[in-house]
């Protein structure tokens, strides 16, 4: 078996640890093969960056490159922060392009390209991850490397009037034909590339492989999922944790409402506690009833846009708790840091409800993981955005506009007097899902079809969630 090189912005820090969305699914995901991982160090320098780094622990093999400051700021700040970012999650007034910035993402796509091109043995398959690294196959096919070239979308792909905003859409569409197998979240993102490459360049499809630029690529959906098994054998054991114990013992016979989301205008926080505001304003039985509990590590702090929604939502939070509050509970409690995951699997599963109701999400983890924390015989509910990627097969979880705030009050509601029968019937339908569609059906399922060309595409896709 040839080795499986991954490459993504950002690289796990070791085998052992748990660090966002993308590191802990690729973390999950490895098996027996001998895995290279290359990416950005997270080191920023003021010279020119030295030498690749490369750290061996067992099977994986870690290749690490510094950025020079101006290639920081261009690259990751600017382009993939506060162009692709904004207009992949449907927020065009928020993209702020710039020339300057989109060389600079051409410019690290091709640093990288050539950092790691020599580095390839002739039967590695490379697993290229991320809107950070859309050009990074056309770089490496320039280098002349003719391997087997994955990509995985994990944000959503946008709608083609919204990508059109864009002003090097095509060019950065165009990419995506330099690999083999482009990936998507779900079937949804999948017709939204169909539908940009028929309206905007003249392409169609065919059994699964889009043509258009004078070339084709095969594209499918991937929905990436958890640890389904490991996630449920932690949660159960994170129950009895310092940690969690401490928690269920402040709730007294309170009920827990969590939302656990990196700080971020696409998980739709504020029009969250405005719900919980919503409730709390017309159902006074719940005063004291509940206790919200969402826990949000800061993230993108050089960014503009994320430092006025964190001021907004301070100030929403402290009036909904002055306004609510007594001097022995406060209705919502809010914490701005990072957890071990065993630990917020203990959370997951100390709480009746889970809110996870971003505006627009590639996937959403956090669905999954609230899911598989849960006690069979107790579980607890869901209300999840329709326009998390996790909606597509979580269907049996309250599903929620999440612009709507009268709506997500009253599923919230509808949640908290949920009779154990129903919580444990939703439960099941969706565990048997998450069983079966695990981190490792993604695993294989994309890494099967970048190998087998001919393979998934006349059956029908196993892992396809519509
Ligand atoms: P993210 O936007 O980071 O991921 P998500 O899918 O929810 O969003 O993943 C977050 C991960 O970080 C989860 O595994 C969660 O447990 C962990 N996490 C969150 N808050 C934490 C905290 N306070 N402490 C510790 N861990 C925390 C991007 C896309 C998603 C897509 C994933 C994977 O935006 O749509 O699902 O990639 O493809």
């Amino acid at each position: 078996m040839g080795r499986l090189v991954i490459v993504s912005n950002r690289v796990g820090s070791s085998l052992k640890s748990n660090e966002g969305g993308l590191a802990t699914a690729m973390l999950a995901a490895f098996d027996q093969r001998q895995v290279i991982w290359f990416g950005w160090s997270g080191k920023v320098t003021d010279e020119p960056p030295g030498p690749t780094r490369v750290q061996r622990e067992g099977r994986l093999t870690r290749m690490l490159v510094d950025l020079e400051h101006t290639d920081y700021e261009g690259y990751y700040l600017e382009f993939a922060n506060c162009v692709l970012w904004p207009v992949f999650h449907y927020r065009v007034n928020l993209a702020e392009y710039g020339r300057e910035r989109w060389a600079a993402y051409n410019r690290v796509n091709e640093m990288f390209a050539e950092r790691l091109a020599p580095a390839l043995e002739p039967d590695d398959i490379l697993w290229v991850h991320d809107y950070h690294l859309i050009p990074l196959g056309s770089a490496l096919r320039r280098l002349r490397v003719d391997n087997p070239i994955g990509f995985f979308l994990h944000i959503p792909f946008p709608a083609p009037e919204v990508l059109a905003t864009l002003p090097v859409h095509e060019t950065l569409v165009r990419a995506l034909f330099d690999y083999d197998l482009v990936g998507f979240q779900t079937e949804n993102d999948l017709q939204a590339f169909r539908d940009y490459v028929q309206r905007e360049a003249g392409g169609w499809t065919e059994d699964g492989t889009i043509h258009a630029f004078g070339t084709s690529v095969r594209a499918a959906s991937f929905p990436i999922s958890i640890d389904t098994r490991l996630v449920a054998a932690r949660a159960a054991r994170a129950m009895s944790t310092r940690q969690a114990a401490r928690l269920r013992d402040s709730l007294s016979d309170r009920r827990l409402v969590i939302g656990v989301d990196r700080l971020d205008y696409t998980k739709g926080l504020v029009h969250r506690v405005d719900a919980v505001e919503r409730l709390l304003e017309s159902n006074p039985q719940y005063r004291r009833a509940i206790v919200v509990l969402q826990i949000a590590p800061p993230s993108r702090e050089d960014v503009s846009e994320y430092q006025r929604m964190r001021a907004e939502l301070d100030a929403r939070i402290g009036r909904i708790n002055g306004r609510f509050g007594d001097p022995d509970h406060l209705p919502l409690r809010y914490v701005n840091r990072s957890f071990r995951q065993d630990t917020l699997f203990g959370f997951y599963r100390a709480s009746r409800v889970a809110l996870v109701t971003p505006l627009r999400d590639g996937m959403n983890l956090v669905a999954k993981e609230f899911v598989a924390s849960q006690d069979p015989d107790d579980p607890g509910v869901l209300v999840l955005s329709r326009f998390a990627g996790a909606a597509r097969e979580l269907k049996t979880a309250l599903i929620v506009n999440p612009f709507d705030v009268d709506q997500i009050a009253d599923a919230l509601d509808r949640a908290l007097a949920m009779p154990v029968e129903e919580r444990r019937e939703r439960y099941e339908t969706m565990m048997a899902h998450l069983d079966t569609h695990d981190v490792h059906a993604w695993r294989d399922s994309f890494l099967d079809a970048l190998q087998h060309p001919d393979g998934i595409f006349t059956a029908g896709h196993p892992m396809a969630a519509e």
